[in-house]
């Protein structure tokens, strides 16, 4: 076990501890008790799309193993844990005809926490249409916002008595420009002015879904962002524009339509001829503005961007969008094993950026951190993970800061409770703070779980009087 002490770390009273999974990436049972197709399966059964051709069709079998892995939430003392519902198993067509049985699952991993006093923080997306609605245009058709809010209906339907806090989408940058620009995750399409499109429709579907949730008497409502803290490789004039480009790409796009009722001042200079922008009506920035009750924030790594006077050179960047952007890495420090620079200081003055540019910013809670290890097992069974403990300890410590100065920041929620499916990267990424044996099943916690544990209960321990979530 690492020496790191969480004693260290203090949080205000009140402060949210939890760890975060999404559905494709644990439950497995792809094809169960009604389930329909999502675009990952279709993705990930396609040869060459993921490494070692891994799918999620049994992951770690969360479906069948829900109540031991609740039980190691419950061990773990959080209080909440952050899932995400299959759409598809739901409704398998993505509209329409609901499968009872997919809604029963939820009902049973709900009531399980609620069971244990963990409060459940529920993500309608996180990255799986039903590949039933990708046939008909995916997130390129103004369609697909629509059956969001049907869908989410359904879902606060059924579950609305129980959750309090709920995620409209998790990372849209993702579902967009890794999906339709990129092309490295589902549906794996490589094209600009769709890509566009369908940030704007995530965007707008997650206003529908806010509506849709407010209506339902919903206590908090929010949506899940993966902003960048980016930084020029230089200050010559073509990086620093580079930068600004790069900062619509990666972050105004969501922000300003969310927190400042307008799109990226920046588009026209960075989208040049792929944005058209017919998928835009009046009254949208209306109904994506509305307001939230909180903004989830997944954090990892920082970026530095310079310019490339190659346009083919953006490949380089983690999207392909065609912005003259490519990616550097000048960071003199340790790596995880995805390849990402750990730079804990990146976290605090994203925070605090964010929070002075944008005076409407709700109160944050951070949704995923963490970082994937080189595990190995030891000979008496356990896993000494030390730099996921480090990683951990650091980026809370910038989190800290972070609310030092002043930045309202409500709970953190640690990636992942469990190794899981890591998309494209398949299985060799571990993320988890419980290791999961894949040929078994078997569940280990690691160090980090341990301390991780720790640092829950000194602060349960500072703050006794607190009422906490459950
Ligand atoms: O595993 C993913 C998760 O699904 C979304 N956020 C980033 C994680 C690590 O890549």
């Amino acid at each position: 076990m690492s020496s790191a002490s969480p004693a260290s770390l203090v949080f205000p009273p009140g402060f949210t501890f939890g760890t975060a999974t999404a559905s494709y990436q644990i439950e497995g049972a792809y094809d169960e008790d009604g389930r329909g197709p999502s675009i990952w399966d279709t993705f990930s059964h396609t040869p060459g799309r993921t490494e070692g051709g891994a799918t999620g069709d049994v992951a770690c079998d969360h479906y069948h193993r829900y109540p031991e892995d609740v039980e190691l939430l419950s061990r773990l003392g959080v209080d909440s844990y952050r899932y995400s519902i299959a759409w598809s198993r739901i409704q398998p067509q993505g509209t329409g005809a609901v499968n009872e049985k997919g809604l029963d699952f939820y009902d049973r991993l709900t009531d399980s926490l609620l069971a244990a006093g963990i409060s459940p923080a529920v993500t309608l997306y996180h990255w799986d249409l039903p590949q039933a609605l990708e046939d008909r245009g995916g997130w390129r058709v103004r369609e697909t916002a629509e059956h969001f809010a049907e869908y989410t209906r359904v879902v606060v339907d059924r579950l609305g008595d129980r959750v309090g806090r709920w995620i409209t989408l998790n990372e849209p940058f993702c579902s967009s420009f890794v999906g339709y620009a990129e092309g490295r995750h589902a549906p794996g399409v490589r094209a600009g002015t769709p890509a566009l499109a369908a940030a704007h429709h995530l965007l707008l579907a997650h206003g529908h879904a806010v509506q849709v949730l407010r209506e339902a008497g919903a206590r908090e409502v929010g949506i899940t962002l993966n902003l960048d803290r980016i930084e020029a490789a230089s200050s010559s004039p073509a990086d620093q524009a580079a930068l600004r480009r790069a900062e619509t790409l990666h972050n105004e796009v969501w922000t300003e339509p969310l927190f400042a009722g307008r799109y990226p001042t920046g588009e026209a200079e960075t989208w040049g001829t792929l944005a058209d922008g017919s998928y835009r009506r009046d009254g949208d920035l209306d109904i994506i503005g509305a307001p939230l009750d909180f903004v989830g924030l997944n954090f990892y790594r920082p970026l530095t961007v310079a310019d490339a006077p190659h346009r083919e050179a953006d490949l380089s960047l983690r999207t392909a969008m065609d912005i003259g952007v490519v990616e550097t890495d000048p960071y003199g420090t340790r790596h995880t094993t995805m390849g990402w620079p750990v730079v804990p200081e990146a976290f605090t003055d994203l925070l605090v950026d964010l929070d002075k540019r944008y005076p409407n910013l709700p109160p944050v809670y951070i949704t995923e951190n963490g970082s994937a290890e080189a595990d190995t097992v030891s000979a008496d069974g356990s896993v000494h993970d030390a730099d996921r403990v480090t990683y951990l300890q650091d980026h809370l410590r910038a989190l800290v800061g972070a609310i030092d100065a002043g930045v309202d920041v409500r709970g953190y929620y640690c990636w992942s409770m469990l190794d899981n499916f890591e998309w494209a990267r398949g299985y060799g990424q571990r993320f988890g703070i419980v290791r999961v044996d894949y040929d078994t099943q078997e569940r280990t916690p690691k160090d980090s779980y341990h301390w991780f544990r720790e640092l829950i209960a000194a602060h349960r321990a500072a703050h006794p009087a607190t009422e906490q979530e459950h």
